[in-house]
């Protein structure tokens, strides 16, 4: 276990740098699919110049008629994929670019600025197999011009006669983008096309372009019956606001705003009628047992609060008691703190108040833990209703060389093909493509209440020969999946010097990786800035 509870940068680098020496794992990599190019070649801008920008990856639940087990990617720049494994080809399912005379469906998608503007994230229903469902976000910008229907001209399957968009779920503050969750129900799935029509269920407002609504989360043990059984945990992001130095700084902690938020619906309106109500836009359920059910004038929909960037959400399954399981948030941090959480209901993760395991003051910088180390519960910018212990993460590494500037996805390993990796939960910094693990152990012993203890992060080593060597080239060790990125970038014709984009700790160029699991819980990785896919093959203890 490591302890940094220490204040100011100077000691942080030194206790960073000062980590136990600790077994290193090796990944070796190769590559599994070259990702269509939706990008600038040209290297421009933060993120036009990534290749392509894909955002997740998810295994399309085995059993589905035609066989399932189909790779679905979505690219935030608008094409969500159906990757075939053996010729490895992609095909457009859906494109929900449909900008200025773009083919896709919605022509207010904001998908051109900002890190994860555009199609964010989407996920199958646990019941799939039966209902053809799945869910997605995407941002919409509600200045553009254009209608805020889907238009079906490039996907004749989709019947939109039926769609309705619902009145966006007010954010304090200026708004300038709208977050949007829609489900859709496929009548067809052994295809590769769409037949049949989508639900909008949730449209929150947004005060700036970062930190949108986000990822999607099943309970993956849940079974019909249980309480969990299609119940979907979704990341909300603070759209910016708990950086502010105006009054919406308090949008995460406030209890009556969507944001900064764990969310927790029942997408569909016949499941749990027993036990749940209906939303007050009328489009899903809200389980009765969510905890501010019974605030008077907060939003039931909260789960977890006090989150700047929830953006990547992971279920933790206990092999030996699989109903023994733990969502993991990862957060983006601000000034100082990347952060690894363990979601428990009702709990305040203290954003825009804390950071990491330290205060965050009004001026965005970090300092030691007040005594008593309590913060006010917040209804709304004026009522408040006693005082709570904020809940602190159980991984965290800084903004300093060797950290990084953004933690990525992150997942407990849970395959067979990978044995070294047993217990380790795996994770990314998105811009220096560092990746690390933390035993999971000491992830679950670090979630005792005391800000002081965190799991130890441990360096990856990534093992990859570069295709564009030649047959004879030989694989080569890399510390991180930055160098991999560049080379794989400039192979395709990017002209970015280094890497598109830049961030503090990376310098010039992001690698922009993250993880990904299939259905069997193997191990991907992804980047966007050279669009690649590419599976871990070996782990190997050093
Ligand atoms: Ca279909
Ligand atoms: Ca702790």
């Amino acid at each position: 276990m490591k302890a940094w509870h220490a204040a100011g940068l100077a000691v942080l680098a030194t206790a960073f740098a000062g980590r136990a020496a600790s077994p290193s794992v090796t990944l070796e990599i190769a590559d599994y699919a070259t990702l269509p190019l939706t990008g600038l070649l040209d290297g421009t801008g933060q993120t036009d110049g990534m290749l392509a920008r894909v955002n997740s990856l998810r295994q399309e639940p085995a059993g589905a008629p035609g066989g399932g087990s189909r790779f679905f990617l979505n690219d935030l720049n608008g094409p969500l994929y159906i990757l075939d494994k053996t010729a490895k080809t992609f095909t457009t399912y859906l494109d929900f670019n449909g900008r200025e005379g773009r083919r896709g469906i919605f022509h207010k998608l904001a998908y051109e600025v900002g890190y994860a503007g555009g199609f964010v994230s989407f996920q199958f229903d646990p019941d799939y197999v039966r209902n053809g469902r799945f869910y997605t976000v995407h941002i919409e910008d509600p200045a553009l011009a254009g209608s805020d229907l889907p238009d079906n001209a490039s996907f004749p399957g989709l019947n939109v006669s039926g769609y309705a968009t619902t009145k966006p779920e007010s954010t304090p503050g200026d708004i300038t983008r709208e977050g949007v969750l829609v489900e859709w129900t496929d009548t067809k799935t052994a295809n590769a096309t769409f037949e049949g029509s989508a639900r909008e269920l949730l449209r929150i407002a947004l005060n700036t372009r970062i930190h949108p609504l986000g990822d999607l989360s099943f309970n993956p043990t849940a079974r019909r019956g249980d309480a969990d059984w299609r119940v979907l945990y979704i990341g909300s992001g603070d759209g910016g606001s708990g950086e502010s130095r105006l009054s919406i700084r308090m949008n995460p902690q406030r209890l009556d705003t969507l944001v900064g938020k764990v969310l927790r619906i029942v997408p569909d309106l016949n499941e749990h009628q027993a036990t749940t109500r209906v939303s007050a836009n009328g489009r899903y359920r809200i389980p009765n047992d969510n905890p501010f059910v019974s605030t008077e004038g907060a939003r039931p929909e909260v789960w977890a609060l006090g989150l700047r960037n929830p953006h990547r959400l992971a279920w933790a399954i206990d092999a030996v008691n699989p109903r023994h399981n733990r969502l993991i948030v990862n957060s983006v941090g601000l000034r100082t703190w990347e952060t690894v959480n363990i979601i428990h209901k009702g709990a305040n993760y203290g954003y825009s108040l804390r950071e990491g395991n330290e205060m965050l003051q009004a001026d965005n910088k970090t300092t030691a833990l007040p005594n008593p180390d309590t913060i006010p519960v917040r209804i709304s910018d004026t009522v408040t209703k006693g005082t709570v212990v904020p809940t602190y993460p159980v991984l965290q590494y800084p903004h300093l060389a060797g950290g990084g500037d953004a933690v990525g996805s992150g997942f407990l390993y849970r395959g067979t093909r990978l044995p070294a990796l047993r217990g380790k939960y795996v994770f990314t910094d998105i811009s220096t493509g560092h990746v690390w693990y933390a035993d999971y152990n000491e992830m679950l012993a670090a979630d005792d209440g005391d800000p002081k203890t965190l799991a130890a992060l441990h360096e990856m080593k990534l093992l990859w020969k570069d295709p564009s060597g030649g047959s004879t080239a030989a694989k080569q060790l890399f510390d991180t999946m930055f160098p991999i990125a560049k080379a794989a970038y400039h192979a395709r014709g990017g002209k970015a010097t280094i890497l598109p984009g830049r961030a503090t700790v990376s310098g010039e160029g992001r690698a922009d990786a993250h993880v990904a699991v299939d259905g069997a819980g193997e191990l991907y990785v992804f980047s966007k800035t050279d669009g690649m896919l590419r599976v871990v093959v070996e782990a190997v203890v050093n």
